[in-house]
């Protein structure tokens, strides 16, 4: 796992002309023991954490595509998060109970690229929960392949 630069990153998002809207569009939306009880977190709210580089075979891709995103347990702290669970919802109403210990056992993240390419919600984006499943070898099971929530929205934490 690389731990990218976030001015490097920064810079590469100008690169690719991320305006302003785009920052400020809500990509996740965090209920349940969150601070307030809701958290919205933008663009520019991820940009801000340390992004992450994980490079996996995937159950439903070819080869070892290189996923980067933020860490999940990140997205969690920075949301103030508590919980033994979190629920993830899919923009297409696809739902799964994740236990919280995951986060902490494996650098799971929160996908935003796929081999340097935006991920769009008619390929699995905007953002896509990816394990480190070639780095542990527990992990290559369906048990977690259905964590693997792709389109993710949202996320309730109990
Ligand atoms: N948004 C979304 N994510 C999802 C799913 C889904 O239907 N919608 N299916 C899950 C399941 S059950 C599995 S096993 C993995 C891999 O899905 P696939 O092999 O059916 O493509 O993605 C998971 N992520
Ligand atoms: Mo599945």
């Amino acid at each position: 796992m690389i731990v990218l630069k976030r001015l490097l990153f920064g810079s590469v998002l100008m690169a690719l002309g991320a305006s302003g809207a785009v920052a400020q569009e809500v990509l996740l939306t965090l209920t349940g023991a969150v601070a307030d009880g809701e958290v919205k977190l933008t663009r520019a709210d991820l940009d801000a954490l340390e992004w992450h580089e994980i490079a996996t075979s995937t159950s439903v891709t070819d080869g070892q595509p290189v996923f980067r995103g933020v860490l999940m347990r990140d997205i969690l702290d920075r949301a103030q998060a508590s919980g033994d669970t979190v629920t993830a919802r899919a923009l297409n109403d696809y739902v799964i109970e994740i236990p919280m210990d995951d986060f902490h056992e494996f650098d799971v993240i929160a996908a935003l690229y796929m081999d340097g390419i935006a991920l769009t919600p008619r390929d699995k984006g905007p953002v896509w929960i990816v394990y480190p499943r070639d780095d542990h070898s527990v992990l290559a099971d369906i048990r977690y392949d259905m964590r693997w929530v792709w389109q993710l929205s949202a996320l309730h934490v109990q």
